[in-house]
């Protein structure tokens, strides 16, 4: 027979699915449904990488055993297109971000049809693309209507490399998630999501999700709920400052405020002679992160002057600015207690302020109960070029009115000059004609500001029901059949994109658009793929492996796919290894080679059995790597005791979802469709255990039974107890029993 020869072999099937379109579905009503996605990536120039195939082959794999088990399963493809890495390419060579997004779509589609993805190409979308912003800009005035997005002129973090405000869940350790420049505060008018109406929803439903726990205690923190009192205080002339606490019962132990420096209406508190302190204090404030902020470093502040009354003591406590008070927390204020809390302790030590052992009060005493939340809403706006225009106008007066629906999409103008400035307006201003528009007859001028890329990716899953829907962004039949999304596999974006698109799931399902209140019913989250040294993959180390290169180097896709998955674990990172990339490739060689090998006299339906058995659990459990193995053991056993036809057809059917290609190769000429194989019991005969019964202290009994009933000890005493000679002895009831697993004793007291 003819040699291995991958490159031939996947050319050939890839075509066939081509022609054939062989992944596009539809509903079928009756037919149980599958719907599996990646988190769509990001087309960058560089092409896909050996991550984005990790991600997309665990959704490839699950799409395909069950397609291999005859359910309707959709498997669509996207690109998330908006950003600044296009954006930046523009600016640096004034290719228009269109153009650059369109190079890179269309290598990223030609790569990921060279890894033989089960993919319904008929279902691509693409995030910039008139046709699908339109409907982000649907969604927009929807939000808009309920009052759920809206204008707030308050402190953003700025930052001054890509001159753009940056969400809270963009902001690392103090610096822009992107060009990882220090970022500022600077005070703006901006537009919001009010993602904190749905705070409490948010958390209560998060429990019943199929997510691994540590992305569900991650979203747990991030809204960070507490539950505590608002007081007020006055101070003496009379302006009332409002603190949040979680232990009103300490109030006799307050002994001075602290207000954040941001405070609104702080200018007003201030003394006169602190005024200038104050001022210099909060400059320095705003330059610092809210985690700096928050760590565990020598407490700063300043006193304003001023001094408030405590209401439950009616002593005089003075009033000072602290940066460890946080603005956009509670109130901004806070009643120190430097006897219970420790931050106010060393406050107090530090600046000699009284400390006094606190008499506990009744909780409702003081103050109305408050629940507050660290989560924020959402901010949305984004001064830059590339991005979703908001559809909004104003009028002469400053006022805001949406577009109306039927002038959607609001098109992203042409400009010649990407770069934005420091005016705070994104490059949009720079298109004069297009910021002129009529509504209602009256003259208006466009915002300038783009959405947060983050908007787009909050409902495309619900476009791939009817991604070429024109009347609606999705068809209310498609999404009944299709959603929500059985398997949802990513690697990144825990607080932001995961939280965003469960927000707008419960808005839009309030607003009569969706039938469920959850958008994703499992959450994989893979981890990533490191090079050979354990250090992270980048240009700049030099160190990145090519998924294409290994393909071409006459490896093939296959291989590459097998390998990715037999790396390990798929929930945690792993170093490439160029030798088991080779140990892959002979294996799956050898599964070949064995179709020349076929003995139809040999009976392997014990080792057959077992391996369809452990492949099928293996793949429910996500232990993909542990299913190659037993895949690679089965091939060593069939070399050893010769293969028959079935166990080749078997081989062939488990290998197809992680090596298609291969897979569907050896079916065809062993002549055979691709239905998943279940397993006989019969021929898994599980190993034995004796189990020793003592009566009183005797040996009675001796008991065989399956070595997996220990693990259950009700059914080893029922076996027990239905035993004839155990049942002699105990005619007359049975005062203690004992079940001793480690020794497979029972212990019986009459
Ligand atoms: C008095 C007190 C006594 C407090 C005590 C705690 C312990 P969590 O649990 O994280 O919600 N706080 C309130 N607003 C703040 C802000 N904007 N920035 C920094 N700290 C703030 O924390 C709530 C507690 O953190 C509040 O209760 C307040 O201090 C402080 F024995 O009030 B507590």
């Amino acid at each position: 027979m003819d040699r291995y020869e991958p490159l031939k072999i996947e050319e050939k099937w890839q075509k066939i699915w081509e022609e054939t379109e062989a992944f596009k579905v539809s509903e079928e009503k009756g037919k149980p449904k599958m719907m599996l996605a990646e988190m769509f990536p990001y087309p960058s120039g560089a092409g896909l990488h050996v991550g984005h195939v990790r991600n997309f082959t665990i959704v490839d794999v699950l799409t395909r055993f069950y397609q291999q088990q005859r359910l309707n399963v959709m498997r669509p493809f996207g690109y998330d297109t908006f950003g600044l890495p296009a954006e930046n390419y523009a600016i640096k060579t004034g290719t228009a971000p269109q153009e650059v997004t369109k190079t890179n779509i269309d290598n990223f589609r030609k790569q990921a049809k060279r890894l033989g993805f089960a993919i319904d190409w008929s279902r691509e979308i693409n995030t910039s693309s008139p046709e699908y912003y339109k409907w982000t800009q649907w969604c927009f005035l929807q939000l808009y209507k309920k009052g759920l997005a809206y204008q707030k002129e308050s402190y953003q973090w700025w930052c001054p490399e890509d001159k753009t405000v940056l969400a809270n869940e963009q902001v690392e350790n103090g610096k822009c998630w992107r060009c990882g420049h220090e970022v500022e505060k600077k005070k703006m008018k901006q537009w919001f999501f009010k993602i904190t109406e749905y705070a409490d929803e948010l958390l209560d439903e998060i429990d019943n999700l199929e997510w691994p726990e540590k992305i569900k205690t991650m979203q747990k923190n991030w809204i960070g709920r507490s539950s505590g009192a608002e007081i007020d205080f006055k101070t003496e002339d009379n302006t009332k400052i409002t603190v949040f606490t979680t232990r009103p019962d300490t109030i006799m132990g307050a002994t001075f405020l602290v207000l954040a420096p941001e405070y609104q209406g702080l200018d007003s508190i201030v003394s006169d002679d602190c005024k200038d302190k104050v001022a210099d204090y909060k400059a320095k404030a705003l330059k610092k992160s809210e985690v700096e902020r928050q760590e565990n470093k020598e407490k700063t502040g300043v006193f304003t002057g001023v001094y408030a009354i405590n209401p439950a003591t009616k002593e005089k406590i003075p009033i000072w600015v602290a940066d460890y008070v946080l603005a956009g927390y509670g109130t901004g204020a806070i009643m120190a207690v430097p006897s219970m809390d420790e931050r106010d302790h060393e406050f107090a030590e530090k600046f000699d302020l009284p400390i006094v052992e606190t008499e506990l009060v009744d909780r409702d005493l003081y103050g109305t109960p408050k629940t507050t939340y660290k989560m924020r809403d959402w901010l949305i706006s984004r001064q830059r070029y590339w991005g979703c225009p908001i559809p909004i106008a104003y009028d002469k007066e400053g006022n805001p009115h949406p577009i109306p629906e039927d002038q959607l999409p609001v098109l992203i103008p042409e400009v010649k000059d990407y770069q934005p400035d420091d005016s705070g307006r994104s490059a949009l201003a720079k298109a004069k004609d297009w910021l002129k528009v009529e509504i209602n007859g009256e003259e208006m001028t466009r915002e300038t500001d783009t959405l947060d890329g983050y908007a787009c990716s909050s409902w495309y899953l619900w476009r791939y029901a009817s991604p070429h829907d024109k009347k609606a962004a999705w068809d209310p039949e498609a999404i009944k059949y299709w959603e929500p999304v059985d398997y949802y596999v990513g690697a990144d974006h825990a607080v932001a994109h995961l939280l965003y698109i469960r927000f707008w799931c419960k808005f839009f399902a309030d607003q009569g658009y969706l039938p469920f209140r959850e958008p994703i019913k499992r959450l994989l989250y893979n981890g990533y793929i490191n090079a050979p040294d354990g250090k992270k993959m980048s240009k700049s180390k030099g160190n990145v492996i090519d998924p294409l290169d290994v393909i071409n180097d006459g490896y093939g896709a296959d291989t590459l796919r097998t390998y990715e998955m037999f790396i390990g674990p798929y929930d945690l990172d792993a170093a490439w290894d160029p030798r088991s990339v080779g140990g892959v490739y002979r294996f799956l060689n050898r599964s070949y080679n064995l179709l020349d090998k076929i003995n139809n006299k040999v009976d392997n339906s014990t080792i057959r059995n077992k391996t369809i058995k452990k492949v099928t659990e293996d793949i429910h459990k996500y232990n993909f790597n542990t299913a190659v193995a037993a895949l690679m053991e089965y091939v060593n056993e069939l070399y050893k005791s010769g293969a028959s036809k079935e166990d080749l057809v078997t081989l062939a059917k488990l290998l197809k979802p992680f090596a298609p290609h291969l897979g569907s190769e050896m079916l065809e000429r062993l002549d055979s469709d691709d239905e998943w194989p279940v397993w006989d019991e019969k021929y898994l005969v599980s190993d034995t255990a004796t189990v020793v019964v003592q009566i009183n202290g005797k040996l009675r009994a001796k008991l065989e039974m399956d070595a997996s009933d220990l693990e259950d000890e009700e059914k080893v005493m029922e076996k027990v107890l239905a035993d004839k000679k155990v049942q002699k002895y105990t005619e007359n009831g049975i005062k203690k029993q004992i079940f001793v697993k480690k020794a497979k004793l029972v212990n019986l007291v009459i």
